[in-house]
């Protein structure tokens, strides 16, 4: 079996860095993102903030007056939720073009409104110096496109890889291989182990656990006596730095595609329409046999040069006919040929917004 190789990436100060963005008279100036109660001014929580105003001590959750007392020179912005949102979709959408094709298992999970995780054990082939250069062009792509920059933890599951992309920020990468895995976790503090919060640190505390390593060399029996069986072994293995968890795609969130490589490279539509044929006639196989419908149709094309372009199209209605399907992916495969001046190496097709069938024979029958 090969490696296991998954990326965890993370944005920087998100909502404050899109503000920067925006306003570039922000630049230099500590920002503060609010959410503001209404009430009266700067009655509410921080929602985030950038590095400067870190500096002073404020972070997320704390009172926003509290904030101005450590900073009255910062600059307080209300947050614009929707907005950050349509951000994040462009971006989840980036990422999730360098994750695994995933026949069987989800190759990608949005864990929070910044944050996702990538399986790209096959496209590294295993190998983490690959991996790394993944990340690079992800970081790449991301400035690239939306002026962001992020940071990155590279793993041999889940647990390692969200630990190692707060290793380093704002802009970092981390690669933690399974032969480095011991240095990287085993001095760290327990609260820092992702899933061990305030009460369960304090517990351990208690029992003289104070460091990863502590906790790995720590009697498992007394561990289950104290937390129960399934956190007990659960606290020894993340301590070991072992998770078999499986990456999940969000509710509603799953997409099924599939994706193939051109005989040649190529921009003869003659050529791409067969494979692009029978990539859909598949999707759709996939999507009968569980009884679904689709919303979102989604074409990626990637050129002789190996970069990845992707776009999407919303239907008005939920669909599950091919030609539904065909109609729109071709539509949008016209576009990136007409705006393509290099050939086309690979083509993806893939339907999201994806819902049960339910009381569509119903339609007709009455
Ligand atoms: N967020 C929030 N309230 C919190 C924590 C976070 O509204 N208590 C929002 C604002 C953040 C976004 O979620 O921008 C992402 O959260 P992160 O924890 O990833 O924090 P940031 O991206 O802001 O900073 P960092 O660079 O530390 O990741
Ligand atoms: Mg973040
Ligand atoms: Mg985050």
């Amino acid at each position: 079996m090969m490696q296991r190789v998954i990326l965890h990436i993370d944005m920087d100060y998100f909502y404050a860095a899109i503000e920067e963005r925006e306003k570039p008279e922000l630049r230099g100036k500590a920002v503060v993102v609010c959410m503001l109660s209404g009430r009266s001014e700067l009655s509410g929580s921080v929602s985030t903030c950038n590095y400067i105003a870190r500096e002073f001590g404020i972070r997320s959750g704390m009172p926003c007056s509290r904030a101005k007392k450590l900073n009255p020179e910062a600059v307080f912005l209300p947050v614009r939720k929707e907005f950050y949102t349509s951000v994040s979709n462009r971006i989840m959408e980036i990422l999730r073009s360098y994750a695994d094709p995933g026949e069987n298992e989800d190759p990608f999970e949005q864990i929070s409104v910044d944050e996702a995780f990538l399986e790209v054990t096959d496209r590294a082939g295993g190998d983490f110096n690959l991996a790394f250069d993944i990340g690079i062009q992800i970081k790449r792509e991301i400035k690239e496109k939306e002026k962001l920059t992020c940071s990155i933890g590279v793993g041999p599951n889940k647990l390692i890889a969200k630990m190692a992309s707060s290793a380093k920020k704002p802009d970092g990468i981390t690669v933690v291989s399974p032969e480095n895995l011991e240095a990287f976790l085993w001095p760290l503090k327990v609260s820092k182990l992702w899933g061990i919060g305030d009460v369960t640190a304090k517990k351990l505390q208690e029992m003289g656990i104070v460091t990863v390593k502590d906790l790995a060399e720590h009697d498992v029996i007394e561990l289950i006596s104290t937390f129960g069986k399934s956190r007990g072994t659960w606290l020894k293995q993340a301590a070991s730095g072992i998770d078999d968890s499986p990456l999940k795609e969000r509710e509603g969130s799953e997409q099924i595609g599939r994706i193939a490589t051109l005989p040649e490279d190529t921009l003869d539509q003659g050529l791409i329409l067969p494979l692009l044929e029978r990539l859909a006639g598949d999707v759709i196989e996939k999507l009968n046999s569980r009884e679904l419908t689709f919303r979102v149709v989604t074409v990626t094309v990637i050129n002789s040069n190996f970069r990845t372009y992707t776009r999407s199209r919303t239907l008005n209605h939920p669909v599950y006919s091919k030609e539904a399907l065909l109609e729109a992916a071709r539509e949008v495969l016209g576009e990136f040929i007409s705006e393509s001046r290099t050939d086309l190496r690979r083509v993806g097709v893939r339907v999201g917004g994806l819902q049960k069938r339910k009381g569509q024979k119903s339609l007709f029958d009455y």
